[in-house]
């Protein structure tokens, strides 16, 4: 095969061919949408010569392959990541220009595909760019969602939720793969039948929808390797039938259709909150089995029937519980399709499937009521209540007479089918996403576990892809880093260390300073034109951006903000560094406190905006519509990194990690892999407040803290948080954050309120902010301390984090080019 070389020339005639093919029309004709397709149409067809050339050499090679399956992939817009994977970045810069185009231009066409929530999605997407950096041969598997998380407005102050359409205008990075297309059963019921003196169970009367892939290639930095996300778009298989138009089953036939493809139209935006929606069921099974049935196809077509040695050439990894019906999926088709006995499919399962724990939270933790999955699934219901059968027998012989102890490991009980417990009885690993997250999985949400199969479990802490994370985002930044110490950190981000001397150079930190004012100036303008607010760049920038949830403490945050406005207002004397509290946050759409908590951020803007000496050194700025593209314009203009979760609730976080590697200082508690954050930039360079997780524990588990008292010694929080309520706050709404404010004092279920002991912690809060208040002053001081931050940021590189999981869990052989 001729490889067309993708030099400058060649783009701009490629650029200029395809806009006269597809449209004709000329380049000064043309759209922005209309050229943002045909550039992306010439990366494609880049990527295509790698890729089939990678398929090969995996179809000859024979080498182990990974699945990562994941209900979520929050890809970002993938244009520019792929110009920077495939070293081209230069020259896609300059033959656009040399066309009259400005490449920016062209990259804001992109629609983004936001197939995610926060950090379990977010994730996934960096370690399919590290996969493949890596030349580790490995597949993506999601769900082709149609609409992915909603868009958020802010009407009135409070949140609005629009629908994401995100494939209007097509999909640029994704070819269908119709050969691929496989049938899913739901429903029916099973037989059990006699076959030349074996039992067999066939189900009967099930209905069928059809799942079709579409593939996106997924590039490596630097490589020829180039590897595919897969998402699966259900289909019914019913056509429409004209002719019973006139017989009236037009209309019947047709709700068929949109109940089949219902599967795929939508992501759920609930993040770490259970709901039992039959719905969801369908789509976690839905994926889940399309998925298997390819890697069995795929599986035998490079090695044979002999599926004992799946275990050597296949390993399937789960993204948290969702995708756990691939368990009993995998045991069924061993088991009813292969022939197999329950002994040796078992192990094989056992063998094969990988899990990861992304949280804590028991609202969070998935389980199915018995009679969904025995609707639904019947057969995958029955292989349920055999695994649960035999790992009660073995529990039960473990520890004998312990019946509260074996329900509580049990797969099925108390009629819900608990899918942690499934995955962890029934996979070889068990991972945590950071030191301390493992920790707490082995002492407590698996501990029982633990006593019986402690060899399973790990703790690997998450990571960022610092292609996209510095590289993509902040390319003046990358400039500096590469003029200072080279660009071998590219390949080995540890080597960042090498920054850290520079700390120390004043020259260097004048420039670390002059691109963070370059950055802020960018995020600026952003706000100005996506919302109309205006922020003076020479306020310091501080962030708070993450999904909303009351145990993230955005709370304490705005609390924090009050106070400020309150010693202001009530102190003429009184003078701050000027600071600009910037939030992003999107909030499930059914989470009220979370809303409330939206809405007194957005009434604090207002409040504030209002006062002439407060807006002078107090501004708070609600960022529409967090998403990964803003998060790219956002984090390089961070100077303080929010990082405020109840010790042991937030499992690793990755947004902290981001900010870091950008040069902005934490703020935070130790939780999930701020500790490890400490750890590498020591505590001189970070603002460590508030309760530690054993103490949380503690707290918990005595059940006597109090928050009134709290309220009632400390005399600027009741005047912060009374102000909430009397109108000071919200005049138009007085009483519209009643709920939330009772919420920090008064509980529910047992409780004594302020479930994530915000009041508890405001005081040490209170206290690192006027250290870091402080230090911010001394600005050669800050400016060390910030290009510590981005030198001690290497090892947060997702490359590390698979290098861990390939070398103690998937043993996967990197392929060569
Ligand atoms: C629960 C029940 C049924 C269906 C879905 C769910 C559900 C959905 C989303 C449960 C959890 C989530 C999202 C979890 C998540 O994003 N966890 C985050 O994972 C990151 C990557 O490991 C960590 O960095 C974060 O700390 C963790 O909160």
């Amino acid at each position: 095969m001729p490889t067309t070389k993708f030099d400058k020339e060649s783009i701009k005639n490629s650029i200029v061919g395809k806009i006269q093919r597809y449209n004709g029309l000329t380049i000064e004709e043309a759209t922005p949408q209309q050229i943002y397709r045909a550039v992306a149409f010439t990366v494609r067809d880049q990527i295509m010569q790698k890729y089939m050339k990678a398929r090969e050499e995996r179809k000859t090679s024979k080498k182990k392959r990974l699945y990562y399956l994941s209900v979520e992939f929050l890809m970002g817009r993938a244009m520019y990541c792929n110009m920077l994977n495939l070293v081209s970045t230069k020259e896609y810069t300059e033959a656009l220009q040399e066309l009259g185009i400005d490449i920016q231009d062209v990259l804001k066409e992109e629609p983004e595909p936001g197939l995610g929530n926060g950090g379990l999605g977010r994730l996934a997407a960096c370690f399919l760019d590290s996969l493949s950096s890596l030349n580790l041969p490995a597949m993506g598997c999601t769900i082709r969602y149609e609409y992915g998380l909603f868009r958020q407005k802010i009407v009135d102050g409070q949140q609005v939720e629009l629908p994401d359409s995100w494939l209007e205008n097509g999909n640029a990075w994704e070819a269908p793969v119709m050969q691929d297309t496989c049938e899913i059963h739901f429903g029916g019921h099973v037989e059990e039948i006699e076959l030349n003196g074996h039992k067999k169970y066939v189900t009967k009367d099930y209905y069928t929808v059809e799942a079709v892939p579409y593939d996106m290639p997924i590039v490596g930095y630097d490589t020829g390797n180039v590897n595919a996300l897969r998402m699966w778009s259900a289909r019914s298989p019913k056509k429409l039938d004209l002719s019973s138009f006139g017989e009236g089953r037009f209309v019947q036939a047709s709700e068929e259709i949109e109940l089949a493809e219902a599967i795929s139209k939508v992501l759920y935006p609930e993040d770490k909150h259970y709901e039992g929606k039959m719905l969801r069921l369908k789509q976690h099974y839905f994926f889940t089995s399309a998925t298997l049935q390819y890697i069995i196809k795929d599986y035998k077509k490079t090695y044979g029937d002999d599926l004992s040695k799946l275990p050597e050439k296949v390993v399937i990894h789960i993204n948290d519980t969702h995708p756990g019906m691939a368990i009993p999926e995998l045991m069924r088709i061993l088991i009813d399709e292969e022939g197999m006995g329950w002994d040796e499919a078992s192990s094989i399962v056992q063998r094969t499937i990988a899990y990861t724990n992304h949280t804590i939270m028991a609202e969070a933790l998935e389980r199915w009521p018995v009679n969904m999955v025995q609707q639904l699934l019947p057969r995958v219901y029955q292989i349920i209540c055999e695994m649960n059968r035999r790992l009660c027998e073995r529990l039960w012989n473990r520890f004998p007479g312990e019946w509260d102890r074996i329900a509580n490991m049990a797969i099925v009980s108390y009629d819900n089918v608990h899918m942690a417990n499934m995955c962890v009885a029934m996979s070889y690993s068990v991972n945590g996403v950071s030191k301390l997250h493992g920790e707490i999985l082995k002492e407590e949400t698996f501990h029982d576990f633990n006593l019986v199969m402690p060899e399973k479990f790990s703790a690997i802490t998450n990571g960022i892809t610092h292609r996209r994370w510095l590289i993509n985002c902040n390319p003046e930044l990358t400039d500096l880093i590469n003029e200072s110490i080279g660009t071998k950190w590219i390949k080995q981000p540890e080597e960042l260390s090498a920054l850290r001397s520079f700390a120390d150079d004043a020259a260097f930190r004048d420039r670390f300073a002059e691109i963070k004012e370059h950055n802020k100036a960018r995020l600026a303008k952003l706000l100005k034109d996506r919302q109309n607010v205006t922020v003076d760049p020479s306020f310091m920038f501080d962030v708070q951006a993450k999904r909303l949830h009351e145990y993230k403490r955005q709370m304490l945050n705005a609390l924090h903000i009050m106070v400020l406005y309150n010693r202001i207002v009530n102190d003429e004397s009184f003078t701050m560094q000027p600071r600009v509290f910037i939030f992003g946050a999107k909030a499930s759409p059914g989470y009220y406190r979370a809303k409330q908590i939206i809405r007194m951020i957005c009434a604090l803007s207002r409040m504030i905006e209002k006062h002439p000496r407060a807006r002078k050194m107090l501004q708070v700025v609600f960022l529409e519509n967090y998403d990964v593209s803003s998060a790219e314009v956002l984090i390089p203009a961070a100077e303080v990194s929010e990082q405020l979760s109840t010790a042991s609730k937030e499992a690793s976080g990755t947004g902290n990690m981001k900010f870091m590697m950008n040069g902005a200082v934490t703020i935070g508690t130790m939780d999930g892999a701020n500790v490890e954050i400490s750890e590498q930039v020591g505590m001189d360079n970070i603002y460590i407040f508030g309760m530690r997780a054993d103490t949380v524990r503690d707290m918990y588990r005595e059940n006597n803290y109090n928050p009134m008292s709290i309220f009632e010694t400390n005399q600027e929080i009741r005047l912060a948080m009374t102000q909430m309520i009397d109108g000071t706050l919200m005049p138009e709404a007085p009483s519209a954050l009643q709920d939330l404010y009772h919420s920090l004092l008064l509980g529910d279920w047992g409780s004594m309120g302020d479930n994530y002991f915000v009041l508890k912690d405001f005081g040490s809060y209170s206290m690192a902010q006027r250290r870091l208040e402080k230090d911010y002053g001394n600005r050669k001081k800050w400016l060390k301390m910030a290009v510590t931050n981005t030198a001690m940021s290497g090892i947060f590189s997702s490359d590390r984090t698979i290098r861990e999981y390939n070398d103690t869990i998937w043993h996967l052989e990197p392929m060569e080019f």
